[in-house]
């Protein structure tokens, strides 16, 4: 094996990367496509190395880069139960893919092995699936070469969202135990959404509420939304794709997207919609959904990740509630510091329900919500899910409802189990849980902005000589700066001038930039806060 793996990945060499190393960050490796053969090869192994620790278990691998630009592109490991792999091997993949030489690979390999305890004989498997970006080609052959040294079985599951993936792996190693998670294909998984969503959408809003518009980012999100669709009869769900030219790659996330609709607050090109219209957009691997809207005049309104967190929090608790579970199932909401003060307010105060935050990252937010009977996670930028413990399922399972009422209740929370993604923020999941709790609240998007009204908000991107110098404070969930020492107290200065000012500033997991977001009462005064905050840290 060793040999062969030698032999292997003198194919790839290493890319020059000048000083810089590469990292295994929140959303694995991401960088330029052409500086990614060699990484895909080194994740390869590590995959092959996981699946074997791990009982011979299936291990997943996404090549995607997300909202990244077309140029980019990027790879991550999915753990046997559907989630980002286990932190402590990070450290695994970041030294394996700075190995400088084929020697020195095989060497650090050889050695995982020997520190993590591995039996070289014990069974792997790895799936994986890509993206719609064309380097995603090249990187594949990286992949296999990799998989095929190891002397690791595999599935190619081809072109596929990030979610799907995490799907397939869950599915994949729960088959065989006596609750199945679903069928072990990607038609399973569209099987599965549909039936859920089938029992649970109020048939009357199809028409009533008109179409939902869902932008694709001209990603891989399109091709599998019309897949979807075929499953869902017309009068019960009303889709029209925009941004679906997946053979023009230079336009994946370009001008449109749930990323750039967040960040720039204003609709994607080729937007058609008419005031009122029911607007969504998905990022380029579809793990992410944002909603919006126009009013009148065209002017923008965003309902992004808190306002699904809190629509869905609102939602299954009225559920819990309603079908007597009340006192057994407790549900909690996790954000991190981007959520905006507003959304945590109407949580706290008029949902009553508890808050927790945890830094910035999928994986922080995910393990939190997995420590409550049902955990509601969603970061601002739209990516989250719901979770349902064991335990909550469990209750779900035995209850028995006293009235019909109850029985209606239990019924839809049921399926809502079913139809939320339980191992990842799952943009087409997360448009079918909107939907139906829209039509079951009977609500427009007008209805549902007007729940709270967000404070004013601006997010930068800037970039400094060296972002690895901005640290953050332990447990304060990124929300204060430790070093530089020099620049909390100079903030703190500045956000005590504004009504209900709030900045912070923390180095991005995922870009060579540092992130700095402000909110205040009014929006002459973010930007006014952010400018002199700028200024400080640059
Ligand atoms: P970084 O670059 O660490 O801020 C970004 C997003 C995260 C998360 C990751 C992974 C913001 C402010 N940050 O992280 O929420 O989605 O990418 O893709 O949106
Ligand atoms: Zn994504």
């Amino acid at each position: 094996e060793f040999e062969a793996v030698l032999e292997a990945c003198k194919q790839f060499p290493r890319a020059d990367t000048g000083k810089k190393d590469y990292g295994y960050g929140t959303a694995g490796f991401r960088m330029r496509a052409d500086l990614l053969p060699s990484v895909v090869f080194t994740v390869g192994l590590l995959a092959s190395l996981r699946s074997r620790k791990c009982n011979g278990n299936v291990i997943g691998i996404m090549i995607t880069a997300s909202h990244n630009p077309a140029e980019d592109n990027g790879v991550k490991i999915v753990d046997p139960e559907g989630e980002m792999m286990s932190e402590e091997w990070e450290w695994y993949a970041t030294w394996l893919a700075n190995a400088r030489d084929p020697e020195g690979l095989r060497n650090s390999y050889m050695q995982c092995m020997n520190q993590l305890r591995i039996l070289r004989e014990s069974p792997r498997k790895v799936i994986f699936a890509r993206d719609t970006r064309p380097s995603g080609e090249a990187l594949v052959k990286a992949l296999k070469a990799a998989l095929e040294a190891s002397g690791t079985e595999y599935i190619d599951y081809g072109i596929a969202t990030t979610p799907q993936l995490h799907y397939l792996v869950r599915a994949t190693n729960t088959l065989g135990s006596d609750r199945e998670y679903g069928e072990v294909s990607i038609e399973g998984y569209y099987k599965k959404l549909a039936a859920a969503f089938m029992n649970t959408m109020h048939i009357e809003y199809a028409n009533q509420a008109g179409p939902v518009y869902v932008d694709c980012a001209n990603g891989v999100g399109a091709p599998q939304l019309k897949e979807l669709l075929k499953h869902l009869p017309e009068d019960k769900f009303k889709a029209i794709i925009v941004n679906d030219k997946i053979d023009q790659p230079d336009r994946l996330n370009n001008r449109c997207g749930a990323d750039w609709v967040k960040t720039q607050q204003r609709v994607p090109e080729d937007f058609t919609g008419k005031a009122w219209d029911r607007w969504t957009s998905l990022d380029g691997d579809a793990d992410r959904i944002v909603y919006y809207f126009c009013e009148e005049g065209s002017v923008f309104r965003l309902l992004d990740g808190d306002r699904i967190a809190t629509l869905a929090a609102d939602y299954i608790g009225e559920l819990v509630t309603k079908s007597g579970l009340g006192e057994q199932i407790k549900l909690g909401v996790v954000q991190t510091a981007y959520a905006n003060g507003a959304s945590t307010k109407y949580i706290e105060k008029t949902l009553k329900l508890k808050v927790e935050f945890t830094p910035t990252g999928v994986k922080h937010l995910h393990h939190a919500a997995a420590r409550q009977d049902i955990g509601v996670y969603f970061e601002a930028n739209g990516h989250g899910t719901v979770l349902f413990s064991e335990r909550a399922q469990k209750a779900m399972r035995k209850h028995q409802p006293q009235s019909t009422a109850q029985l209606n209740a239990l019924t839809t929370l049921r399926a809502l189990s079913n139809l939320i993604n339980q191992t990842v923020g799952d943009a087409l999941s997360d448009l079918l849980l909107v939907e139906v709790i829209l039509s079951h609240k009977q609500w427009t998007v007008k209805e549902w902005l007007s729940t709270y009204s967000d404070l004013p908000n601006k997010l930068l991107k800037v970039n400094v000589m060296d972002r690895n110098k901005f640290i953050t404070v332990p447990g304060s969930a990124e929300r204060r700066l430790e070093r530089p020492p020099a620049i909390q107290p100079r903030m703190d200065e500045i956000i005590a001038k504004y009504r209900e000012g709030r900045c912070f500033v923390r180095a991005s997991g995922t870009e060579d930039a540092v992130r700095i977001y402000g909110e205040a009462a009014e929006a002459y005064d973010v930007e006014d806060m952010l400018g002199h905050v700028t200024e400080v840290v640059i």
